[in-house]
């Protein structure tokens, strides 16, 4: 078992104490986004939903770990104090892989996307992380090239991220087809169809199932821990790498089905590119676009599936650190 935590810069990556202490004794920890929370949803429902999430997986007997950069320091498990300041913020960078680096050095603040909140679990040495939806291929790439560096970095970080598939603004096909060119398995929880965020099908299959929370865990370990008998096991390195999908469809009571969802996608993305929408812009533009052409509904089912991620995420590193032991 890996004990990074020992070794990393302190100067450059904090982890809370109550997070440190649980992962050296092998115990559950799920991490958590922060771009959700500055460019997902408004003030003051990300605030709520972002204690909701930590409570939730404290009940379901792991430790939290929202990580975000403050002060140039990458930090891994944050107080809620810390997380209401975040919460709050004006004109934060939302920073994925490429931005890393200069915020840090900068000693600015920054909300870390799907990419790089997996960089920096992993370097804590967290292999769950529970969010909303991974970024993706967006509609219309082989014109403008949109692909998510969340794509990209789940072929490299060692983090399985639980979430309701990619969002349905996305080429939800094109998404599957990197997925598999990226060698990232993708596995529908319960569920022979891929899910799409705020519909529980997307019309697409999944690639592969599980069907409880330790199944999970045992594809996880049996990924990283591939390898000569006397090698190390668990390693970023280690056997096959790299991240894993676990694709958990929202809760039947919350879920909008997604052909009263798309006019609404067509609408936003029309009004994204009569804009000049670009970029990193481009995802915070369309859900804030969305909660207001639904009236809330979308931000609703929003929470809800991250919450019912973030008890998926509990459940899985409780069976992962029993997998350990
Ligand atoms: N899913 C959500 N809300 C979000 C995001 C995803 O429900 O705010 C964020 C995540 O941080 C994800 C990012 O990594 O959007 C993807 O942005 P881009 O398409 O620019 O890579
Ligand atoms: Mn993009």
């Amino acid at each position: 078992m890996s004990r990074t935590i020992m070794t990393i810069d302190s100067e450059r990556l904090a982890v809370h104490p109550e997070v440190s202490e649980a992962l050296a004794e092998g115990r559950a920890v799920v991490a958590l986004e922060s771009t959700i929370i500055t460019h997902g949803m408004p003030f003051p429902r990300n605030l709520e939903t972002a204690l909701a999430v930590e409570s939730d997986i404290r009940a379901g007997g792991a430790v939290p770990a929202t990580i975000a950069i403050l002060d140039g320091r990458i930090r891994v498990g944050l107080e809620e104090t810390e997380l209401r300041r975040l919460a709050d913020m004006k004109a934060v960078a939302k920073v994925s892989r490429a931005d890393l680096p200069a915020v840090l050095a900068a000693g600015q603040a920054g909300s870390t996307t799907v990419a790089a909140t997996m960089i920096c679990a992993a370097l804590a040495g967290i292999r769950i992380f529970a969010t909303g939806g991974i970024g993706g291929v967006h509609r219309g790439a082989e014109f403008s090239f949109d692909v998510s560096a969340d794509l990209q970095e789940l072929s490299r970080s060692p983090v399985a991220v639980v979430c309701a598939g990619a969002k349905a603004i996305l080429d939800l096909p094109k998404t599957l087809e990197v997925l598999e060119t990226l060698g990232v398995p993708v596995i529908g929880f319960g569920s022979d169809a891929f899910p799409a965020f705020y519909s529980r099908e997307s019309g697409l299959a999944a690639p592969l199932r599980c069907d409880s929370a330790e199944q999970v865990a045992s594809v996880m370990a049996v990924k990283w821990g591939l390898g000569p008998a006397d090698g190390p096991t668990d390693g970023p390195n280690n056997g096959l790498g790299g991240g894993l999908v676990i694709a958990n469809p929202i809760p039947v009571a919350d879920e909008i089905p997604a052909a009263a969802m798309e006019a609404n996608i067509q609408t936003a993305l029309q009004e994204a590119s009569a804009q000049g929408i670009q970029g990193k812009d481009v995802t915070p533009f369309l859900l804030g676009r969305l909660e207001a052409l639904t009236e809330g509904a979308s931000l609703t089912a929003n929470i809800a599936l991250v919450r019912n991620n973030a008890r998926l995420a509990a459940a899985i590193a409780g069976a992962y650190s029993a997998e350990g032991s």
